[in-house]
């Protein structure tokens, strides 16, 4: 039947909803079903989309996040109103504040009840308002194709992150004659004006200590190319935030790993000599740059798509807002070559000697001492995706990083839980074996979703590094006040849990057992966890 705007079909807001998100290319949509979003579902099973079903919104909205981060494509997740839709607000706030384009659909009551005190119903728009880009009731069937259009083009535009549309059930029930908007090639940023790339690199050459700073920008929007054509020519240090791991191959004599790399934090040492930092794609959200700019005495290139934001310790001297790939080419176009000299020394080589290293027999089991047998079983291109405690922080500065999105850390929200359901949709997003590597604490906060995994006949390894503990808040409590509280646990047997999941099990005693285990399950296209009991 046709009848609405210029003859389209006539179909309820819900299957419009799915024709939309069809038109968006979305494959997957992860989420907890509630009867809300009941006209959703039925028109999803009708699609070519796929609805996953997860055991936690939480669960639903890092898978989302992490496939948004991958992809540069968004991430859809979704959940039904009040419980479902705060369930799911952790993930969504992870990708708005890591720069994941995600759109969280949550479904809501007839708008008949929305104006009194109601069953579940909370104003979910309201409550996500300061954690997304943009977010919306759909309040009429009309302007279904204009919303979903502009979620998906806010969250995936430069700066991504995350954007939500909430739709009443009476809506998503309402007959509508509608097309969906189709998007168009994506949105490209001018190149930078000559006058601040000369500026630039008028401070670069006039520096006698010059860096690269590379932020998960510097990943996202896939500037490696034009990072190493500067650093080759010109012989200048790179060295990267958590999350921009991979911006450059640590193998390059140029990097200097991340902030924090090295014995006693060498590479951050390197960062505190250098007198020009340009940064590339760095969010502040994710480090602070007062750390490595303390006395304001640094020259500053921005480099980015949007503004610097206001920060007394990050006030650049000129500020390239363009294309990063053609700001970086503007720059390299400019320089002198050899206008840097490689003034670090050999810490590359010491750096990277150090994180390589197997370990001796009776060396402690410590996440340092078992990354490098890890490093060693995963290709260059293999995912490692990272939880968030003192395991993070060893993977973010001694797992060395070949390729860029090859090591997933979350590090603006920061949030536990994120590994398993992380490699979840890594497993499905990439062709290449994945890692979830995680604490005990965060394990058990999302490890529900290996039954996901199971379901979906995923192949990943997890990695437990257990010492039943909040490990990291430990550590900084030990810093302050030279004891701790709060934060001891206890564990299942991580055994018989992973085993009760139809995981192959592995609890590797010594650093022979590490490395077979390693080398058994990280290529294996099962699902699989490795326990690695702390000293
Ligand atoms: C959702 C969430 N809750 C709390 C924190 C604070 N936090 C940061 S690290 C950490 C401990 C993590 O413990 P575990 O997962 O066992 O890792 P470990 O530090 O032991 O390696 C906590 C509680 C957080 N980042 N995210
Ligand atoms: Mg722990």
């Amino acid at each position: 039947m046709t009848g609405g705007v210029d003859g389209a079909t006539m179909q309820t807001a819900a299957e419009l909803l799915v024709s939309c998100l069809e038109s968006e290319g979305v494959d997957r949509v992860f989420g907890v079903p509630g009867e809300e979003i009941e006209d959703l579902l039925f028109s999803l099973r009708d699609s070519p989309i796929r609805f996953v079903p997860t055991r936690h919104e939480q669960g639903a909205a890092f898978m989302a996040d992490v496939h948004g981060r991958l992809t540069g494509e968004a991430g859809v997740c979704c959940s039904t109103l009040g419980p479902g839709a705060t369930n799911l607000m952790t993930g969504v706030a992870d990708a708005q504040l890591d720069k994941s384009p995600v759109v969280a659909i949550t479904g809501q009551g007839g708008r008949e009840r929305l104006h009194k005190e109601s069953h579940q119903a909370l104003d979910v728009v309201d409550i996500f308002d300061p954690i997304v880009a943009w977010n919306t009731q759909i309040a009429e069937p009309e302007i279904v194709p204009e919303s979903v259009r502009k979620a998906f083009k806010l969250a995936e535009y430069e700066k991504p992150g995350a954007t939500h549309l909430e739709f009443p059930e009476d809506v998503a029930a309402e007959s509508v004659g509608a097309d969906p908007i189709e998007g168009r090639d994506p949105v490209r940023r001018p190149d930078p004006d000559d006058e601040s790339a000369e500026r630039a690199v008028a401070l670069i050459e006039a520096a006698e200590r010059p860096i690269i700073l590379a932020g998960n920008g510097a990943v996202r929007t896939h500037t490696s190319e034009s990072i190493r054509a500067i650093v080759d020519r010109v012989g200048i240090p790179v060295v990267e935030t958590y999350m921009g791991k991979g911006a450059i191959s640590d193998r390059e004599p140029a990097s200097l790993m991340t902030l924090d790399s090295g014995p006693e934090g060498e590479a951050a040492r390197a960062i505190e000599r250098a007198d020009c930092v340009v940064a590339v794609g760095y969010d502040i959200a994710e480090h602070d740059p007062e750390g490595w700019n303390p006395d304001l005495e640094k020259t500053i290139v921005h480099v980015d798509y949007e503004p610097a934001e206001v920060y007394r310790h990050y006030n650049p001297d000129v500020e390239i807002v363009a294309d990063v790939g053609a700001a970086l080419g503007a720059i390299d176009d400019r320089l002198e070559s050899g206008a840097c000299s490689v003034w670090c020394g050999d810490l590359h080589d010491r750096l990277l000697e150090a994180v390589t290293e197997p370990p001796a027999d009776d060396d402690p089991v410590t996440v340092r001492n078992a990354l490098p047998l890890l490093r060693e079983a995963m290709a260059d291109s293999d995912v490692l995706v990272s939880d968030v405690g003192s395991h993070k922080m060893a993977i973010a500065q001694s797992f060395p990083t070949y390729e860029p999105n090859t090591c997933v850390i979350s590090n603006g929200l920061a949030s536990m839980g994120i590994a398993v359901p992380g490699a979840l949709a890594a497993d499905l997003a990439v062709d290449a074996n994945v890692v979830a590597g995680t604490g005990d604490g965060g394990f058990l906060m999302n490890a529900a979703e290996l039954e996901t995994a199971s379901r979906l006949d995923c192949g990943f390894t997890t990695v437990v590094f257990n010492d039943d503990d909040y490990g990291l808040i430990s550590e900084k409590q030990d810093e302050h006040r030279g004891e701790h509280t709060g934060t001891e646990l206890t564990n299942p047997d991580l055994m018989t849990f992973a085993e009760s999941f139809g995981l192959e099990a592995y609890r590797p005693e010594t650093w022979d057992a590490v490395v077979a285990a390693f080398a058994e399950a990280v290529p294996s296209d099962d699902l699989s966890l490795i326990e690695i009991r702390l000293d």
